[in-house]
């Protein structure tokens, strides 16, 4: 079968909630990905992230092998010999003292609005059903009912009510309309240390340091969603860590599996994963085995190949040379690390410009119509990388 073969089936028998490039993807190695025809491209997309160890990783694929000829289920009725481990690895990398294991981001996010709302209840004392979460306009926290009550992105939550109550929008990067929407019954604050689908924005220095003040001095729990920023994307192990920010719970997902299954957790000290008692919140698949031999060797990945200074050093150099392409419609680069995106003209239609960088070999997707993210595997080598710029610089200098 041909590519156009696979998209027709795609067509036919999918529901139409996306509007894919159209390109296939039938192999995949590193950040190079390719298609049926036999066509190579680079990955600059990465699976929004997920794939920041790069595609196959032959240490991650070798781990997962092993366990598939072990064990791969047990649910959490019982122990099983490689959630510990692989806990006890997320938890030191991470540099918090429990892991709350879960699947995919969006589970994530609701085990921390949920260990938020229950801590404001049994150890801040705020009446049940009272309890209020400060989110930020532009975000993107998945898409569950939860995720989308705090979104202000009507593709997102059209026609979706009820919503859940208690989310309070306030603008991003603005800490003084967090302190503003503060009362007696907030509970948390729960941000994006930069925010993807808005557009790669990144909040001014200071920022996210004022945020962990404000939720200091009122006993308000700061949960920060490092779903996509996370697992060294933006030049750090995790993105609060380029300011004093420490949160209380922090969202952790995509890069953890490897890019090869579903893994996320919250990571949360005692004093507030405590609020989780016996019976209290659970799922499935979360903890089991084959996760947990994934995430050790993914962490391990990390670890080994020091991709958290790769992302730094690379991402310096693409925004530099991007920002020196000449392209008039082209109004500014941002972004840290190897997250960032090209920002054009408003009403600029970035569909043409990303078909034409992958007629040249290079996959990217476009935001809000306006905006490019370029996000590939932080493996990514420099040889690669001075590929993908002279492509963006053919296509861009064309627009
Ligand atoms: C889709 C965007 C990226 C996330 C943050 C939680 C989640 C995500 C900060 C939920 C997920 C994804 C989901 C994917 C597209 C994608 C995305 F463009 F929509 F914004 F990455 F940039 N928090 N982001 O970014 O994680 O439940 O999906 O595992 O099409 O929905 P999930």
């Amino acid at each position: 079968m041909k590519s156009q073969d696979y998209i027709a089936l795609d067509e036919t028998y999918g529901a139409h909630n996306y509007h894919p490039l159209p390109v296939v993807i039938s192999q995949a190695s590193g950040c190079k990905v390719k298609d049926p025809e036999g066509k190579v491209y680079l990955d600059f997309l990465s699976a929004y992230s997920a794939v920041n160890q790069g595609h196959l990783h032959p240490h991650i694929v070798q781990a997962a092998k092993d366990q598939l000829e072990r064990v791969t289920l047990t649910s959490r009725a019982f122990h099983n010999d490689k959630m510990g481990p692989f806990l006890k690895k997320l938890c030191e990398y991470s540099g918090y003292e429990n892991a709350l294991p879960m699947n995919t981001g969006a589970e994530s996010v609701e085990t921390a609005l949920k260990a938020a709302r229950r801590w404001g209840a049994e150890i801040k004392g705020v009446p049940n059903g009272k309890q209020e979460i400060i989110c930020a306009e532009g975000n993107f926290h998945g898409r569950t009912i939860a995720a989308i009550s705090m979104s202000n992105d009507p593709d997102s939550y059209i026609n979706y009510g009820p919503y859940v109550p208690g989310f309070v929008k306030v603008p991003y990067a603005d800490a003084s309309a967090i302190e503003k929407a503060v009362n007696e019954n907030t509970v948390a604050v729960c941000i994006e240390p930069i925010q993807g689908e808005a557009g790669v924005v990144v909040p001014p220095d200071g920022y996210l340091a004022a945020v962990r003040q404000i939720c200091d001095r009122h006993n308000i729990l700061f949960i920060c969603d490092e779903v996509q920023t996370g697992f060294c994307r933006t030049g750090k192990r995790f993105a609060w860590q380029h300011e004093a920010a420490r949160p209380d719970i922090m969202c952790v997902g995509k890069a953890l599996g490897g890019g090869i299954m579903p893994i996320s957790a919250i990571l949360a000290d005692h004093c507030v994963m405590d609020v989780y008692t016996p019976g209290t919140h659970g799922s499935t698949f979360g903890g089991n085995p084959l996760a947990g031999a994934i995430g050790i060797a993914a962490i391990e990945v990390l670890e080994d190949e020091h991709l958290d200074e790769r992302a730094a050093r690379l991402g310096e150099i693409f925004r530099k040379e991007v920002d020196a392409i000449t392209c008039p419609k082209k109004v500014l680069v941002r972004g840290r690390g190897l997250l960032n995106a090209v920002v054009f003209e408003k009403g600029f239609e970035a569909w043409d410009v990303c078909m034409s960088l992958r007629d040249h070999g290079l996959l990217a997707k476009q935001t809000h119509g306006n905006i490019i993210r370029f996000a590939p595997p932080l493996v990514i080598t420099d040889r690669e990388l001075a590929e993908a710029i002279s492509i963006i610089a053919q296509v861009f200098e064309k627009i």
